[in-house]
């Protein structure tokens, strides 16, 4: 028999039916004590420092640098001794600097977009692959999900983490996985209806665009298979939650992460939605002050900080993420005593995610530079439809003045097109005359970001 026939279809699969139980994927894990994972931490901590120490000089140098050995570290209580690593590092050690193990151990690389500057590659092993995956297991299980489930992933596969990681924890789960990529509305829809996928995994923009273009097609709630999602890898407001919700008829979990600790699973939302749960036993989070790097005790705002406590091939010690934050250990009813961290609220760099891609200003300069103009530019972004908007005003340059609509529709498209190819996304742009943009007495007004995407 067809393992989607051994699913129920969905004349008797109504959403009402299926219950959200209370499950874990790793319950020993993922309801220990704060004592016990206290201790679990101070212990993979010790091992991992000797472990860096010993084969990452690139760290190995920032930690004699600040004077501390891998004996000054005993447990978690020490943890503020360790110097902080950040993207300008991982761009210094850019590819092999930071790998901990040999390559001919390591079986997978993700990285995120960008130019080779910008670029962060990250190396797995087999273990991490695996414990990345179990992270994405205790997701997909917190979001209702189990081997009775099909998992439509329409996060992007290849290089981004998003695809691979839900698709591997898809696996684990034992869930009928359709690796079916972004994009393709279309086809997405389709797979959707005919083999009754009951798990979403994509962007939140993404599920907001396939609930309206679901609801075009004539699709109510109830005529939709899905019963829940699994959406990150942006921010996103709870007024967005509510009306993905309501359009696609499911429950909307946040799961967080990024390139650098693995990917997607280093927290994820149980049915409680008041903040995600983070997988502490694998990476141990701290907030500090962004300016002055300083510990800020539970409970404040501040930049999340992770260190990997068992990652082999990668593994990253107080690694700062610029998203800032707020960290919770209140009691939550799901049982998972996993401390909390709140929905990002904003980023302590210049960074921008748009339509799920991470793209740098300074990329946007770079083409510009590249292809003869000068670097005046605007960015701006709204979100219409749920749906981010991506325009760049760029200056003509006096030599390059043209005013033929032909001629300037082609500039665009060359300039669009070069843009794309370094940021992996298209921007709109719009060339306007020289001197237009606004100049600005301080710093340049680079970005004017519209989307009101932090609660
Ligand atoms: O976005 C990994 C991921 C894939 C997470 C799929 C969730 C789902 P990066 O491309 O390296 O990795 O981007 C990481 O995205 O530092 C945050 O600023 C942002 N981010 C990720 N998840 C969320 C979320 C993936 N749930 C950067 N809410 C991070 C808000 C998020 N921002």
């Amino acid at each position: 028999m067809y393992a989607s026939a051994l699913r129920k279809p969905i004349a008797y699969c109504r959403k009402d039916e299926i219950k959200m139980e209370k499950r874990y994927y790793q319950k020993e894990m993922e309801t220990m004590p704060v004592e016990d994972i206290k201790k679990l931490q101070s212990e993979k901590l010790v091992k991992q420092v000797k472990h860096v120490y010993e084969n990452v000089p690139y760290y190995k140098n920032l930690m004699d640098e600040k004077g501390v050995t891998p004996d000054d570290i005993k447990g978690i209580e020490d943890l503020h001794k360790l110097p902080f690593l950040s993207k300008a590092d991982l761009r210094d050690a850019y590819p092999y600097g930071l790998l901990a193990k040999p390559l001919n151990e390591c079986v997978r690389i993700h990285s995120t977009s960008g130019t080779t500057g910008r670029r962060v590659v990250a190396f797995y092993t087999q273990h991490d692959v695996d414990l990345w995956e179990d992270c994405c297991a205790r997701a997909i299980v917190a979001a209702g999900g189990s081997n009775e489930d099909v998992l439509q992933v329409a996060y992007g596969y290849g290089l981004f983490t998003g695809g691979a990681g839900l698709h591997g924890g898809g696996h684990k789960v034992g869930c009928l996985t359709l690796p079916m990529s972004s994009g393709n509305t279309e086809r997405q829809i389709q797979f959707m209806m005919d083999l009754n996928s009951t798990i979403l995994c994509c962007t939140p923009s993404y599920a907001a665009y396939m609930g309206e273009s679901l609801k075009e097609q004539g699709y109510t709630p109830d005529k939709i298979p899905l019963k829940a999602g699994i959406f990150g890898a942006e921010a996103w407001t709870n007024e967005m939650r509510h009306q993905i919700e309501e359009t696609l008829g499911i429950k909307a979990y946040d799961i967080y992460g990024l390139t650098e600790t693995s990917g997607p699973g280093v927290a994820f939302e149980c049915e409680e939605q008041t903040g995600m749960h983070i997988n502490e036993d694998h990476f141990l989070a701290e907030i500090i002050d962004p300016e002055t790097g300083e510990v800020l005790p539970e409970g404040s705002k501040g930049e999340l900080v992770f260190t990997a406590l068992d990652k082999e091939a990668f593994p990253l010690l107080r690694y700062r993420t610029r998203d800032i934050c707020v960290l919770s250990r209140k009691k939550c009813s799901c049982g998972r005593t996993l401390i909390k961290m709140a929905k990002p609220m904003g980023r302590s760099d210049d960074m921008l995610i748009i339509r799920g891609v991470n793209v740098f200003p300074s990329q946007i300069e770079t083409v510009l530079l590249n292809e003869g103009y000068q670097p005046n530019y605007q960015i701006v972004i709204d979100r219409v439809n749920n749906n981010d908007t991506f325009d760049v005003l760029v200056e003509m340059n006096p030599e390059m003045f043209t005013d033929t609509v032909s001629g300037v529709t082609k500039q665009e498209k060359a300039l669009a097109n070069a843009m794309k190819i370094m940021l992996g996304i298209n921007p709109n742009v719009k060339l306007v005359a020289p001197k237009s943009i606004a100049r600005s007495e301080g710093k340049a007004v680079r970005v004017i970001d519209k989307r009101k995407l932090y609660d």
